[in-house]
């Protein structure tokens, strides 16, 4: 379709000042030639959004990685979504599958993330993705299809979905073609004929066009492969 394509790196609990480097080379690389059908966004660490803001980057885009419910208040350690979008954000995860594991973080919380988000004009990346036990027995697609349900809002304009099936998250494995054109399937009829779909789980510069190539898939999420300006300038010129 004519959905714009997005590729977008979550660096998660990785990168140091020392990494703004990499990602300005990663700029600088982008420049030309320019790809002009893609929008392209580094989710660092907090910590970085800032720094990353004040160099001006015209070919990235910044986002967070999680945000808090509230606006503000007394929640210790915590982010509003706001603080990141005056910090630079112009995006911001939620419901990532590790975020759910090690936070406890519910289809409820989750929900409460999203609208947090969109409220303070951050484009929320919404994930969602079934376990491998869910996988085996068969109903990965509805438990993906409840989740995304859970959490998204009446018509969803404006959110991204990330499918990740937990399985194939920094393991190496990717889910086939096949699986992921089913998925993305029922991804596109519970939203809408504009809503951008990404996936993600271990998508690195050899297995990216395969991926990109499969049908409602509009884009990825890359972790471990968006760390190096040398893995993800391919990925986002596939
Ligand atoms: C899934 C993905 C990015 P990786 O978590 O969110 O990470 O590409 O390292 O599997």
């Amino acid at each position: 379709g004519d959905v714009r394509r997005l590729i977008a790196g979550n660096w998660k609990m990785n990168g140091l000042e020392d990494d703004l480097a990499e990602v300005t080379t990663l700029a600088q690389r982008l420049e030309t030639p320019r790809p002009d059908n893609v929008d392209v966004v580094i989710c660092p660490p907090a910590t970085l959004i800032a720094p990353m803001h004040a160099l001006q980057f015209d070919t990235i885009g910044l986002g967070a990685q999680d945000c808090h419910t509230e606006e503000s208040g007394a929640y210790t350690g915590d982010l509003s979504a706001a603080m990141l979008r005056d910090a630079g954000a112009c995006y911001c995860i939620v419901g990532h599958s590790e975020r759910r594991d090690y936070h406890g973080e519910t289809d409820e919380v989750v929900k409460a993330k999203l609208a947090a988000a969109l409220k303070a004009d951050l484009i929320p990346i919404l994930c969602v993705g079934e376990n491998l036990e869910t996988r085996e027995a068969g109903k990965a697609v509805d438990t993906v299809v409840a989740q995304l349900k859970a959490a998204f809002p009446g018509a969803g304009k404006g959110v991204v979905v990330a499918y990740e099936p937990i399985w194939a998250i920094g393991t190496g494995k990717t889910a086939g073609p096949a699986e992921i054109e089913e998925m993305h399937a029922a991804l596109r009829q519970a939203t809408s004929p504009d809503t951008r779909l990404l996936y993600g789980g271990s998508v690195k510069p050899g297995n990216a066009a395969e991926i990109l190539a499969v049908s409602n898939v509009n884009g990825a999420l890359v972790g471990g492969a968006s760390l190096k300006a040398d893995d993800f300038e391919p990925i986002v010129r596939a």
